[in-house]
């Protein structure tokens, strides 16, 4: 047999993909379930390609081979061999019956991956993680997406500790045993990838609701959680009811089993797995209560549910035909829930948080070492492969797809998606081809966006002719090369475009001799392009890649007045935010730059009369006072300090609250003090998120008067919001008086884990070369454990990832205390310790005394021999 790549830790390449040779038609799986041992057996009925020669080889890993028999008979020890993570089994034929008993361990699985003990041996439960190559920690199998088999489960477990028994598919049976075991069987019709098996056994208490489907089918939705938690996950039964509608009416999709099972969990590598009919969620993305959930947290768990739902169409019914195509699930999901968010709360709203994310996380990550396409050419270890890029940018590129086809077309071509490819496996070309020929274009030019990495430059100038009356707008683009291509070419890049007057007013567009209103896309497809509009009076100002309408980095040069008048009056709620935040640059780079005040006071001004604007949503208001962040800032340096970074941009924010007054700043904070609700509306939302965006601000003028409100704030919160909230004013400019509210928030959340996290995660996150010392004090908390992956995140990738002046300390012991925890993460939970390791991206623009740091830090990592493939992966590719 051939070396496994895997094993032989060789990459995997897209090129070399060849359909299986071996399918399962159907699976037969039995589970005698104990939290010290499981036994699976599996009896697998096989189908064989006729153009293909290839023996039978399952994959399987940490398995103990109790016995094995082909076709009624069992196999002698000449007839199969386990190889490297393998078996291989003589004989087999079409239509032949394999059956395996195989024995595996869930409490001792720290990896999170197949089947595992969430909480204690005594009172936790058990469950499964199969996503991406889990279920062949279970039983032999082909672990592959496009092997798609129809499901018969029978769980056995005690009935004292295991009282509650959950699989995918319908119920099908369930009954006493002996010895006080008892069972239960489902059937799944569908047939489904391995990835979305999931099964899960414990002491659960759950709520129900019943569902009409729009096509007529009764469905129950259960959600199980552990009983001190299943009163807060009402919230989530409410958005799960409210993303089921939503898929009916925007897709057309309608759920597909009698019942719907949501499982919470304290103990989960990622944030939520749509397994078919059983999601299981990170208690974070789940649970919500006013006492213990911010309300971006509200907003993340109406998400992450639609999310994993939406999946049962892109994901599940559709899914991939290989790892490679990941996005075709993961892009195409993150843009339906991110449409679904839109539409429940507020549009532009949801556009900034986004695109936020997208410059925080994906830009960063495209740009750095760890750049790949969206659909990568290759991989070691698929599991470093669920990104922000394969998922965010993987978002952006379907929003391309779709403002270029309009709603309509873009609902016929889903439509035809999901008809053609229903029960396949796809490949992004599926995807393109279905929304292509449902509307007679070709998309073939946007496949080039999925294969090649990096944020292309789009560079705008504009030349107005006043004897001619015309605008010339010269769009043109750039990315830069990296590891993966030295050549990158030109791609298609959608500018959705509008020009404004200098008194404020939309112009009408007339380009080619034709009027297209007010707003028009204009597709830049090659290097550089120029386009005309005519009969204009003035010169215009041009409102650019409006709703961000691709993922591109924009450099225009606007003066300071053009932006601070788009800031004023541009309609697209998400490109006034966009001239706010380039105005905030323009003010930054002049503060660094030692180039005088204009700029800063251009920026400041405009905010001052936005903010006595009384007819400005609230929320957009507090997302306008706040500049890009550091992580942003610093992506645009091509030498990082972060000291400096961070020093500047609190300059700058000084600047902002000098130029509104202490005042206005004091007066609008009573006011939306005095106003302040447990109500989770938009409009009480919008206000607790501007006070504390004002709070904020004040406190940089007063940070005593500020402490004062925020004193008073944490003891007569409402909620989380504005508890936390008031907490981090406290703590970032008063230590000595956080320490009590920080004692008491401790011990009034010690056995709240989720609470206990944020926590954790406020402290880590405090500015300045102390943070070390206090994530070391931190760890002594006797609820510290590596563990737990939200408390490693909650403190450490809090740390690393978030606290860019405590993390990059110019001795470097930041990152040397960093490297020693992922090693012992490493020991535990692989995915996690990778996932963590990608906080030293961007280490190789560091000045060069934190870059010497850095680097010796990660060649000292990269030195173990024991590293897993994950953080190997990783690692070796920081210093590429
Ligand atoms: N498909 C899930 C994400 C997920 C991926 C891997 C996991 O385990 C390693 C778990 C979840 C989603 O997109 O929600
Ligand atoms: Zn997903």
């Amino acid at each position: 047999m051939n070396a496994r790549p895997e094993a032989a830790n060789l990459p995997i390449r897209l090129t070399n993909y060849r359909a299986p040779a071996w399918r399962v038609e159907h699976v037969e799986l039995d589970f005698e379930l104990g939290t010290d041992t499981t036994e699976v057996a599996a009896k697998l009925l096989l189908r064989r390609d006729p153009a293909q020669n290839e023996p039978l080889r399952l994959d399987g890993e940490q398995l103990e081979l109790l016995s094995i028999a082909l076709d009624g008979q069992p196999l002698p020890a000449t007839a199969y061999r386990q190889i490297d993570g393998g078996l291989e089994v003589d004989g087999a034929r079409d239509g032949s019956v394999l059956e395996t008993r195989v024995r595996v361990h869930p409490a001792a699985n720290t990896a999170l991956e197949g089947l595992y003990l969430s909480g204690s041996r005594e009172a936790g439960f058990l469950l499964t993680q199969c996503e991406a190559q889990g279920f062949r920690h279970i039983t032999w199998f082909p672990d592959r997406p496009d092997v798609q088999s129809t499901y018969t489960v029978t769980l056995r477990a005690d009935r004292a500790h295991f009282p509650v028994l959950l699989a995918g598919g319908n119920p099908d049976g369930a009954g006493e045993l002996d010895g006080g075991r008892h069972w239960a069987r489902f059937v799944d019709p569908h047939p489904r990838p391995s990835y979305l098996f999931a099964l899960v056994a414990g002491r659960l208490e759950k709520i129900e609701r019943d569902y009409r489907t729009a096509d007529g089918r009764d469905v129950q939705l259960k959600i199980w959680a552990e009983a001190d938690a299943i009163e807060r996950c009402h919230y989530a039964m409410d958005a799960l009811e409210r993303s089921m509608r939503w898929d009916e009416q925007a897709y057309g999709r309608n759920y597909d089993l009698d019942v719907f099972h949501v499982v919470a969990t304290h103990d989960f590598n990622m944030g939520a797995m749509e397994n078919k009919g059983l999601n299981i969620f990170n208690a974070k993305c789940l649970l919500a209560d006013p006492d213990s959930s911010t309300d971006d947290e509200y907003r993340r768990v109406e998400a992450v549910i639609a999310h994993e739902y939406f999946h049962n169409w892109s994901g599940n019914r559709v899914t991939c035909r290989d790892w490679f195509q990941l996005s075709l699930k993961e892009g195409f999901t993150v843009f339906r829930e991110q449409s679904f968010s839109a539409d429940m709360n507020s549009a532009p709203l949801k556009r900034i948080e986004d695109v936020s994310l997208l410059r925080r996380a994906q830009f960063p990550e495209d740009a750095g070492p760890l750049a790949h396409p969206v659909r990568p050419a290759e991989y070691r270890e698929i599991n470093n492969f669920y990104t922000a890029t394969v998922y965010e940018k993987g978002a952006e590129l379907v929003r391309m797809l779709a403002g270029k086809l309009g709603a309509a077309g873009f609902r016929r071509g889903t439509d035809l998606y999901f008809a053609r490819n229903d029960g396949r496996a796809a490949t992004i070309e599926d995807f393109l081809a279905a929304l292509g020929e449902a509307n007679g274009v070709d998309l073939t030019p946007y496949l080039a966006w999925y294969g090649q990495a990096g944020t292309p430059r789009l560079k705008a100038h504009g030349t107005y002719d006043a004897a001619r009356r015309e605008y010339v707008l010269t769009l043109s683009q750039h990315t830069t090369p990296g590891h993966d291509q030295p050549h990158r070419q030109p791609l298609p890049i959608p500018v959705k475009l509008a020009l404004f007057g200098s008194d404020g007013r939309m112009l009408p567009l007339h380009m080619d001799d034709q009027t297209a209103g007010t707003e028009a896309v204009t597709v830049l497809t090659e290097a550089e392009q120029h386009f005309v509009f005519r009969d204009l009076a003035e010169r215009p100002i041009p409102s650019l890649l409006r709703g961000f309408s691709a993922p591109v980095i924009l450099e225009c040069d606007y003066t300071p007045a053009e932006l601070a008048l788009l800031l004023t009056h541009d309609p697209d709620g998400f490109n006034r935010w966009e001239a706010g935040q380039q105005l905030a640059l323009r003010a930054h780079d002049a503060l660094r730059d030692g180039m005088g005040s204009q700029a800063v006071a251009a920026w400041c001004d405009a905010l001052a009369a936005l903010f006595d604007d009384a007819n400005l949503d609230a929320a957009l208001l507090a997302d306008l006072l706040s500049p890009p962040g550091e992580i942003e800032l610093a992506e645009r340096e091509s030498v990082v300090d972060p000291a400096r970074i961070h020093a500047l941009r609190q300059q700058l924010q000084q600047r902002l609250a000098t130029r509104i007054g202490p005042d206005k700043l004091e007066t609008r904070y009573r006011a939306l003090a005095a106003q302040s609700t447990a109500a989770l509306d938009a409009a009480s939302q919008a206000h607790r998120r501007l006070k504390q965006r004002v709070l904020q601000l004040l406190a940089l003028l007063d940070p005593t008067g500020a402490c004062d409100h925020a004193a008073v704030q944490y003891r007569d919160a409402h909620g989380m919001t504005d508890r936390l909230g008031a907490l981090a004013v406290l703590a970032r400019h008063d230590a000595a008086r956080s320490a009590e509210p920080l004692a008491h928030f401790r011990a009034r959340y010690a056995n709240d884990p989720l609470a206990l996290d944020k926590w954790f995660t406020l402290q880590a996150q405090l500015p300045g070369e102390g943070a070390l010392a206090r994530v070391q004090a931190l760890e002594a908390d006797p609820a510290f454990t590596l563990k737990n992956p939200n408390r490693a995140r909650a403190l450490l990738s809090a740390f690393a990832s978030g606290n860019p002046t405590g993390f990059h300390r110019v001795d470097g012991a930041g990152y040397r205390l960093y490297i020693e925890r992922l090693l012992a993460l490493d020991t535990l939970n692989p995915q996690i310790a990778a996932r963590l390791a990608t906080a030293f991206n961007g280490w190789q623009r560091l000045e060069p005394q934190r870059r010497e740091a850095a680097h010796a830090a990660l060649v000292a990592l990269a030195a173990h021999d024991k590293l897993s493939r994950n953080l190997a992966e990783i690692v070796g590719n920081m210093l590429k």
